[in-house]
């Protein structure tokens, strides 16, 4: 078959129809590749709810494309020609269809970017790889703010995207005189409030015909698939976002923090998953939630919150990505070698925390941003995890979950690794910020008032231990100068009880 001009390779992750690579081609001659490829189910062994979630919003976008008049290859897992990997799939379609170029969005993942740069020459072919405009900030222009930086901190980048979006500004004043509300943002959940509920979606016949293949294909891979109820269509993931808006987001500020027993969702948007894929557009949502809050339907340390979350955090973390790849995977700052606990898989542990977060992250394939970072993430520095384990874990365990996005989260803000480049201080907590912002310690067999022996919560004794080892890498860190000189005044014999419990607890994993 001849005639093709342009091949357009679409990733799992960019299923946006007004992609730069679909928005640089035309559908009366070009055509458009997108494929379900065993190496991207298994470079790290995904959640098998984040394949079927993946594959299933692939299928219908790949219908909204032939809707919109798009001629596709579609080549699904078991299609007899799937060649199983990105660069097997395109050296194949472009031997079928010898089109004049190929055209790409780059990719999100450095790996996958590595493996796109070699195509040209591979196929003789040439290949356009263009830029992802999805994103507010391109790589050059965060390239040039880290570079007028000495240190790059996210709530200067924020307010320069606040500048630069508009988002939440009386002319060129932060709405309310203040950037950041954060100060408000730090209240205990209690179990009589009205929790809402992500919006559910049943699984249509596709979504259907997929989960029975990853039951099939994946059967080894982490997680439960059922219950199943992700939005895999762009409509869909907009009338959950709009659901969030209307009945959550008046309370997303003030519970941002919380934790609570059986409450896996709380005021959180569970909409992560959608933005990383393209189903939903970040401007779009925050331009949502600012009309909200002028239309009086949200307060301001809510809309303030949710949107620093996306044109702050999110774009940041991706910056930082760009910026330090590659090598940014293998830093390790404290030097930290264990190997993962087998709980972070079986959820088999005393610890009542850990045990919740783990337990939700295999049904719900989620846990929110403090489950990650004070639960499973505290827990894992505190005890010396290797922090590489712990990313490849984060990677695969989440439905939301791609490199950009979450080795800067893990490395750099969960385990201070990268040295202090993301986080200004290490978020190492002990047991009674966990009984602060949670009521997971009313039941658990642990006694989180207790610092040593063994009954008491291990994050108490591994805290202390932690400041005690690292010292002096932390030392210099006015952030933490105070715990260090707590920890100091503890009597000798304590320091000795705190090292012994620590020592036994670690033993035990
Ligand atoms: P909400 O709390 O409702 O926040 C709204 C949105 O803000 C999120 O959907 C997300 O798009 C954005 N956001 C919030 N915090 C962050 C952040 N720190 N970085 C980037 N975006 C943010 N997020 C991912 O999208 N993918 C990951 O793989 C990922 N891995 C993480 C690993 C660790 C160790 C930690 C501490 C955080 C990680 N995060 C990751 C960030 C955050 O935990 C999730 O974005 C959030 O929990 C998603 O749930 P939500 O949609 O209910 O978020
Ligand atoms: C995460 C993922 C999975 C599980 N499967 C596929 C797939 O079969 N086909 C595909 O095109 N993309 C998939 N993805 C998303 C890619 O891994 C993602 O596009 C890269 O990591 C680049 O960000
Ligand atoms: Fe977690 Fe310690 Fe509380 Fe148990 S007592 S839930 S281990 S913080």
């Amino acid at each position: 078959m001849t005639g093709v001009r342009n091949l357009i390779l679409v990733l799992g992750d960019q299923l946006t129809p007004t992609l730069s690579s679909l928005a640089a081609g035309d559908p009366s001659r070009d055509r458009v590749l997108m494929a379900e490829l065993h190496d991207e189910a298994t470079y790290v062994r995904h959640h098998k709810k984040k394949i079927a979630f993946l594959f299933s919003a692939m299928r219908h976008f790949a219908e909204e494309l032939r809707s919109l008049g798009w001629t596709l290859d579609y080549v699904k897992l078991v299609a007899p020609d799937n060649q199983g990997s990105f660069s097997g799939q395109v050296a194949h379609a472009a031997a079928t269809h010898r089109p004049d170029r190929i055209i790409i969005t780059e990719a999100g993942e450095w790996r996958v970017m590595e493996m796109m740069k070699d195509w040209q020459s591979q196929f003789s072919i040439p290949v356009d790889i263009l830029p992802d405009d999805r994103f507010l900030c391109a790589h050059a222009a965060f390239k040039h703010w880290a570079s007028s930086r000495k240190q790059l901190r996210m709530e200067y980048f924020y307010r320069d995207m606040r500048r630069q979006t508009g988002l939440l500004m009386d002319g060129d004043q932060p709405v309310g005189g203040k950037w950041n509300f954060d100060a408000d943002n730090r209240k205990a959940a209690d179990i009589d409030l009205f929790m809402p509920r992500p919006k559910n979606c049943a699984p249509d016949a596709i979504t259907q015909e997929v989960l029975a293949l990853v039951d099939a294909r994946f059967d080894n891979h982490f997680g439960d698939l059922a219950p199943f109820w992700f939005a895999v269509t762009r409509a869909d993931a907009e009338a959950a976002f709009t659901a969030f808006v209307q009945q959550a987001l008046p309370h997303f500020g003030d519970y941002q923090d919380a934790m609570l027993a059986g409450e896996p969702f709380l005021y959180h948007a569970v909409i992560s998953q959608y933005l990383n894929c393209g189903l939903l557009d970040p401007l779009r949502i925050c331009q949502q939630v600012e009309a909200a809050y002028r239309a009086g339907k949200a307060p301001l340390n809510a809309a303030e919150g949710f949107i620093r979350q996306i044109i702050g955090w999110r774009e940041y973390v991706r910056g930082i990505y760009w910026l330090k790849m590659p090598g940014y995977e293998h830093e390790n700052f404290f030097g930290h070698t264990r190997l993962l606990p087998d709980f972070y898989w079986t959820a088999e542990t005393d610890m009542a925390c850990i045990k919740a977060a783990v337990s939700q992250t295999k049904k719900q394939a989620y846990a929110h941003h403090i489950q990650r970072l004070m639960v499973t993430g505290n827990f894992a520095m505190l005890a010396g995890i290797d922090p590489h384990e712990l990313h490849q874990w984060y990677l695969s365990v989440y439905a939301d979950a791609y490199e950009w996005v979450e080795l800067p989260n893990t490395l750099g803000m969960s385990q201070f690794a990268d040295g202090g480049l993301l986080a200004s201080k290490p978020y190492a907590a002990s047991g009674a910020y966990i009984n602060r912002m949670s009521n997971y310690c009313g039941s658990c067999r642990y006694d989180v008032k207790q610092r040593t022996g063994r009954a008491a919560c291990p994050f108490n004794a591994l805290y202390w231990d932690f400041i005690a080892r690292h010292r002096d890498k932390i030392a210099n860190n006015p952030r933490m100068a105070q715990m260090i000189r707590t920890y100091d005044k503890f009597a000798a014999d304590e320091q000795q009880r705190i090292a012994d419990s620590a020592k036994t607890f670690l033993a035990s994993l």
